[in-house]
C-alpha cells in the first residue's frame, strides 16, 4: 500500500474524520504573523526546515466539554515569578488532538521521514487547500459533514505525498445564523473583531482591550467550573446548520 493511503487509513483508525494533504508551496500568501497578540502563525518551513508536504487532519468536537481550558495562575503566586514566565494553558481538545495526532508522526517517522506536529501554521485556510472544507462566514472550517465542529491539526513532514484538490465550493449560500448567534456582535461576514471574541476575552481577563459591553457578556455567560478553568465559546459553532444531523444521531 503506498504511503499516503496508509497515513490516512492510521488517521481514521486514529478517530480523525477528514484528512487531506498539501505541499508548503500551495500555503504561500495564507495569514502570517501575530494574530492581536493571541498567536504568532508560522509558515510549515519555518517548524521543519526541508518539509515537503502537509497533512491536515479534523477532529470530530461532539461535545462542549473539548473546549475547556485550564491556565496556571498559581505560577504568578510564586516568589520567583518575573512576567517572562509564561503561564501554562491546557485546552482540552488540543490535548486529545496532539495525543491522537502523534501516532501518526510516529509511523511516518519509523517509515524513515522526518515528521512533526504543528499547531502554529493557519491550520483553517490550509485545511481548504487540503480539501476538507470552506471557511464559512464565521471564519472557522465548516466540511460538508460535520460543518465546523471540527478541530484542526497539522502534520509536517519531509515525505512526498500526493496532494489533494483545494475545496472550491461556498458552503454558506445565503445563510448567515453564526453571525446574527453571535452574542457579542463580534463577526460580519468572513471576518471576526477579536477583542470583541468571547473567546479572547475569556482567555484575557484582565486585558484592557476587551470592551466593557463585552466584558459584561462575558462574566454573565463563561462557565467557570473552577477558578482557573473556563469553557470557551462555541456559539457560532453550534448555531451552523451544516453537520447538525451528524451531531443529533451520534449524541
Ligand atoms: C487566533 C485564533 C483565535 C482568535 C482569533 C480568531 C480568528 N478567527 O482569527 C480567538 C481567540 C478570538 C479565537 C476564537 C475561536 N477559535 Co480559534 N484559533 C485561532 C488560531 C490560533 C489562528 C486563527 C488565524 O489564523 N487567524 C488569523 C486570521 C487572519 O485568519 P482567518 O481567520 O483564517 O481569516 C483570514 C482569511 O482566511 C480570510 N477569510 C476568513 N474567512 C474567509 C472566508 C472566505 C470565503 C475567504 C475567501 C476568506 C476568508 O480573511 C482573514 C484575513 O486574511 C487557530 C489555530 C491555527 N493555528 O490556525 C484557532 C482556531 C481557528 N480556533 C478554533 C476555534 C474552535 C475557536 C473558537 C470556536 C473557540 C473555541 N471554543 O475553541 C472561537 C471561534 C471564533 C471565530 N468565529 O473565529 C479552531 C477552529 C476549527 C474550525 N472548524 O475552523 C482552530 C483552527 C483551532 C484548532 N486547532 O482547531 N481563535
Ligand atoms: S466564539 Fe462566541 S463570541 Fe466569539 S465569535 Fe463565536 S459566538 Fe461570537
Ligand atoms: S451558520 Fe451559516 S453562514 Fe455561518 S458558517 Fe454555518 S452555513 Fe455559513
Amino acid at each position: 500500500m503506498n504511503l499516503i493511503k496508509e497515513i490516512k487509513n492510521q488517521a481514521i483508525k486514529a478517530g480523525f474524520v477528514c484528512v487531506g494533504v498539501t505541499s508548503p508551496e500551495r500555503l504561500l500568501g495564507l495569514p502570517h504573523g501575530w494574530v492581536g497578540n493571541v498567536i504568532n502563525l508560522r509558515t510549515p518551513e519555518e517548524e521543519l526546515e526541508n518539509v515537503n508536504s502537509v497533512v491536515l487532519l479534523g477532529y470530530y468536537a461532539w461535545d462542549k466539554s473539548f473546549n475547556i481550558a485550564v491556565d496556571s495562575t498559581y505560577l504568578k503566586q510564586r516568589k520567583d515569578y518575573t512576567p517572562k514566565v509564561p503561564l501554562e494553558r491546557y485546552q482540552l481538545y488540543y490535548e486529545v488532538l496532539k495525543n491522537k495526532a502523534w501516532a501518526i508522526v510516529d509511523y511516518i517517522t519509523k517509515k524513515g521521514f522526518e515528521a512533526q506536529l504543528s499547531l502554529t501554521i493557519p491550520l483553517k485556510p490550509s485545511a481548504v487547500i487540503c480539501g476538507l472544507g470552506s471557511q464559512g462566514k464565521n471564519t472557522l472550517l465548516v466540511t460538508p459533514n460535520y460543518g465546523p465542529r471540527i478541530r484542526l491539526i497539522a502534520i509536517l513532514t519531509t515525505a512526498k505525498l500526493d496532494f489533494d484538490e483545494p475545496f472550491e465550493d461556498d458552503l454558506c449560500g445565503d445563510c448567515a445564523k453564526c453571525i446574527t448567534a453571535c452574542p457579542t456582535k463580534a463577526l460580519e461576514p468572513h471576518k471576526i473583531n477579536i477583542n470583541r471574541c468571547l473567546t479572547y476575552a475569556a482567555e484575557a481577563p484582565n486585558s484592557k482591550d476587551v470592551p466593557d459591553d463585552v466584558r459584561r457578556i462575558e462574566q454573565k455567560l463563561t462557565q467557570r467550573p473552577t477558578p482557573n478553568s473556563y469553557v470557551e465559546c462555541i456559539i457560532c459553532l453550534e448555531a451552523c446548520p451544516i453537520g447538525r444531523l451528524v451531531r443529533s444521531k451520534k449524541d
